[in-house]
């Protein structure tokens, strides 16, 4: 081991530059490469042994933490906290599969500031883990890498986080809230599987939400997506069996594609599909208890089997694909936006019936209201009514601006 050592200090006083007795023929650089790639150990404590490699870069990569079993572990063995230097290199990454778990019994780590990578499984399936301090140069969390861990209750996510990779938190069922980065630029599939989160917030930041990345939260009672989503792909929030009160009122302005089963038996009672969605999918919503749909793209490409299993009023313009798929389908009930008076039509009779009612001659029920208070504050307004005349004569093709 001390040869090691001796190679390392070597190899990194070489990449410093210093001076060294050896020429640049003695020790080519091929030759530090070579070396400085093996695994060496690093004990930490008594009972605490790093392995790592010292990289091309002269940076560390820990390949594995290993504990002594059935020993006593002191605080700090335990509570890992990871050294920012080894040997002095400075340590960048967690290697793969780096915490086995059958070979400690850590509860919390705290990674060196200097990490940027977390590998592909390198805390997955660690049950003992609670608790991981992540630094804020970390850009990637690699596939799999906390991928059951059951205890784990505490993680925050840093600021500069770019990547998710798949599987990464799948099945940590005791991880009950997290709070995406606004510079995550992708979350992999299944990322979230099973957990226990109760409520989600995603950034902007990031366009696709892949297939199952919140499926089977059973937990989760609020999904808020913020502007910048454009696709929900398959079965992203499938299987979670959540209250009524699930919030969708937010799914964003700029999302275009809702895919097959992507809301599959979440249960929810009404729903907004903002003008920018062109595509809903087979079964993208499953629940029978869905009353109410607004559908504000007269050209949204879905049908009734989009919303398999209520019976519902679908809320959208004349002529619209809406109304058609609606006219096919027994369970599904049309009300056009603008029909103040609920003739069927929308015409000049919808705007003398809403003035009436700004006036206070005449009020409009709940049901007139919903398509006629395009900004939702519980009453008509002369802009609204502005809005409608304009809608009518063909000035404008929409009411919702
Ligand atoms: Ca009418
Ligand atoms: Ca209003």
């Amino acid at each position: 081991m001390k040869m090691k050592k001796m190679t390392a200090v070597i190899a990194s006083l070489c990449m410093m530059g210093a001076v060294v007795p050896f020429t640049e023929t003695a020790l080519p650089e091929q030759n530090v490469l070579t070396a400085s790639a093996e695994e060496q150990t690093y004990q930490f404590s008594d009972n605490v042994t790093i392995n790592y490699t010292v990289e091309a870069d002269d940076t560390v990569t820990i390949t594995s933490v290993l504990m002594s079993m059935w020993v006593n572990l002191a605080e700090n063995e335990t509570h890992l906290e990871l050294p920012k230097n080894i040997s002095g290199h400075r340590v960048t990454k967690i290697g793969d599969s780096a915490f086995v778990p059958s070979q400690h019994t850590v509860i919390s780590v705290t990674l060196p500031s200097g990490v940027t990578n977390i590998g592909k499984a390198a805390f997955r399936g660690c049950d003992t883990l609670e608790t991981v301090v992540l630094p804020d140069n970390l850009t990637e969390i690699g596939d799999e890498a906390f991928l059951n861990d059951s205890k784990l209750t505490d993680i925050t996510l840093p600021a500069n986080l770019q990547t998710i990779g798949e599987s990464a938190f799948k099945s940590c069922t005791s991880l009950t809230s997290v709070e995406l980065p606004q510079s995550l630029q992708s979350i992999g599939a299944s990322a979230f599987d099973k957990c226990g989160l109760t409520s989600v917030t995603v950034p902007g930041s990031i366009k696709r939400i892949e297939e199952l990345a919140f499926g089977d939260c059973k937990d989760l009672k609020s999904v808020v997506l913020e502007e910048g989503v454009e696709v929900i792909t398959t079965s992203a929030f499938k299987g979670i069996l959540s209250a009524a009160t699930f919030d969708f009122v937010s799914l964003p302005e700029t999302l275009t594609t809702i895919e097959p089963n992507a809301f599959s038996t979440v249960t929810m009672e009404s729903l907004v599909i903002p003008k920018s969605v062109t595509t809903v999918g087979f079964q993208a919503f499953s629940s029978s208890t869905l009353k109410e749909v607004y559908i504000l793209n007269p050209e949204c490409d879905f049908s009734s089997t989009s919303f398999p299993n209520c019976t519902t009023t679908i809320y959208g313009y004349k002529g619209s694909t809406a109304e058609e798929v609606a006219s096919q389908n027994s369970r599904l009930n049309f009300v056009a936006f603008g029909d103040a008076d609920s003739s069927g039509k929308v015409d000049i009779l919808d705007v003398i019936t809403m003035n009436k009612a700004i006036l206070g001659k005449e009020s409009l029920s709940e049901e007139q209201l919903k398509v006629v208070d395009f900004n939702r504050n519980g009453k008509p307004e002369s802009s609204e009514t502005l809005s409608l005349m304009k809608y009518i004569v063909g000035i404008d093709s929409f009411l919702m601006e």
